[in-house]
């Protein structure tokens, strides 16, 4: 690129616009320092106020290490509860900054130099794109979960109106053009419980992807190409607008937090690939028979563990401590073979250590990339929400296993002897630990000098300077 180049068409300006919850805060301030990378002037809009404390640091430590961005705080509008058909916090944020979304366009217009694009999150997108278009601003979407999710979402409304007026009792088995078949079972239960506030959003905004410029997707060819190939194809539904596989995105050092000293040393004292990590991510509480049932299930094992418990859906709320939890007798046999805590971790730097060699995980988006990067093999529990329909893709790209008759975690209970032995059964693999070093070859190939990754940014960025 020359210089007169540069003068010519300055460096793109974006906007980001994530939504509530780490699992889409952290993709987009990961596609964030890839931008900042590729010489992008990128605006951060940080919609207040913020759900989670995790989320607040996070924000804080991102843009200490990137003073370059500009962050622009976006005051929502206070939602009246008794409108919005849900209890949870991150659904209640996530129609508070709908129904916020037409103050944006002010925001978005004031912004300089002018913006050349919009990446929104995906649970933003029918509110945001009238705002864009009005503005004639080009709109992209970051889409937070897999190629397989993104297929199944393009395709919902589709699915849907087949059940008509029955929806959602009539919903079938969906049935994807060129993918197999997804069983009922696996659809996000939200979507068959009628009129919540989830599937409202998931509904609408199902068949406006297709007004977007684009959709950037936190995956790559080595893991998703089927998927991929078929949403670029056109195949999944008419006039999708280019899917963009942007990742793997991955952990940065603006997220390296506490890995308390003692995990660290701990870890560092287990011999190589033979500890397994359990989580099930930042906004998934387990109950406390099925904790009971893990902790046996996991003395059961035999392996050595670092396993992270939740207590409560916002950090904010959770007070107990990890005694109460899970209960005295159980944590002091649990001592004898692994480390259990109840705080954040930095699952970055646990999933690269040498001494970790498995991930019982609940499939949430990133923790699946994160495992993959690492190369480390999952046992799949999906709990709820998309985490079926990631498990699939786990199974079928072999970076694990799943155990589809433990149903939904949320729901169905598993029994400490069952989670034991199929803990075992995954530490012990080594056709998973061969397929999942595979995977991580791959993420690293996408990810290196001249990958894909890189081709991709390249070639976005000109296009948002062509059209300065
Ligand atoms: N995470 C972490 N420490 C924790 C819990 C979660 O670093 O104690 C990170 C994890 O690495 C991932 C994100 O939080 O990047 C969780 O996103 P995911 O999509 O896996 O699941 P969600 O929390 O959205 O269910
Ligand atoms: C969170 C959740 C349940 C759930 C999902 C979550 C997804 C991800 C993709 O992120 O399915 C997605 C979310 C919202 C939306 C469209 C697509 O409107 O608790 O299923």
């Amino acid at each position: 690129m020359s210089a007169c180049d540069d003068l010519l068409h300055p460096h793109p300006h974006v906007a980001l616009l994530p939504s509530a919850g780490m699992g889409h805060l952290t993709p987009f301030l990961r596609l964030a320092t890839q931008l900042v990378h590729h010489h992008c002037n990128v605006t951060l809009i940080t919609t207040h106020p913020i759900v989670s404390l995790s989320e607040s640091k996070l924000i804080t430590h991102f843009l200490a290490a990137f003073p370059q961005v500009n962050q622009v705080k976006f005051n929502l509008l206070p939602l009246d509860h008794t409108t919005a058909n849900s209890t949870d916090p991150f659904f209640l944020h996530f129609e508070t900054i709908r129904r916020s979304a037409h103050l944006l366009s002010p925001l978005l217009a004031s912004l300089s130099p002018p913006l050349h694009a919009l990446v929104c999150d995906v649970t933003l997108i029918s509110s945001v794109i009238p705002v864009t278009e009005s503005l004639h601003l080009p709109n992209y979407i970051l889409f937070t979960s897999s190629a397989k999710m993104l297929s199944f979402f393009s395709y919902f409304h589709i699915h849907a109106s087949k059940a008509g007026d029955d929806y959602p009792a009539m919903l079938g088995d969906v049935e994807i053009p060129g993918l197999p078949s997804i069983p009922r079972s696996s659809i996000p239960p939200l979507l068959l419980i009628p009129n919540n506030l989830f599937a409202n959003i998931f509904k609408v905004d199902s068949p406006k992807v297709t007004k977007s410029n684009g959709v950037l997707i936190n995956t790559f060819e080595g893991l998703e190409a089927l998927s991929l190939e078929l949403l670029n194809g056109g195949k999944v539904v008419e006039g999708m607008p280019p899917v963009i596989a942007v990742g793997p995105l991955m952990p940065c050092d603006f997220e390296k937090g506490e890995l308390g000293n003692n995990q660290l040393k701990w870890l560092n004292e287990q011999p190589v690939g033979s500890v397994v990590y359990v989580s099930f991510g930042s906004r998934t509480v387990i109950s406390r028979d099925q904790i009971r049932e893990i902790g046996h299930g996991l003395i059961r094992s035999g392996c050595r563990f670092l396993w992270v418990v939740k207590d409560k859906k916002v950090d904010k709320e959770d007070e107990e401590g990890l005694e109460e939890v899970v209960g005295r007798e159980l944590m002091e046999s649990l001592k004898a073979k692994g480390l259990v805590v109840k705080n954040w971790v930095d699952q970055g730097e646990i999933l690269g250590h040498k001494a970790v060699g498995g991930f019982v995980s609940h499939c949430g988006w990133n923790s699946v990339i994160e495992a993959a990067w690492h190369g480390v093999p999952i046992l799949a529990w999906p709990q709820h929400g998309d985490q079926k329909i990631n498990a699939e893709v786990v199974e079928s790209s072999r970076l694990g296993m799943w155990v589809t008759s433990w149903g939904w975690g949320e729901k169905d209970m598993v029994k400490g002897d069952e989670f034991g032995e199929r803990i075992r059964e995954m530490m012990g693999s080594e056709l998973l630990r061969g397929q999942a070093t595979h995977i991580k070859e791959e993420a690293r190939k996408a990810l290196g000098d001249g990958g894909s990754c890189e081709m991709t940014f390249k070639r976005l960025v000109a296009e948002w300077k062509m059209k300065s």
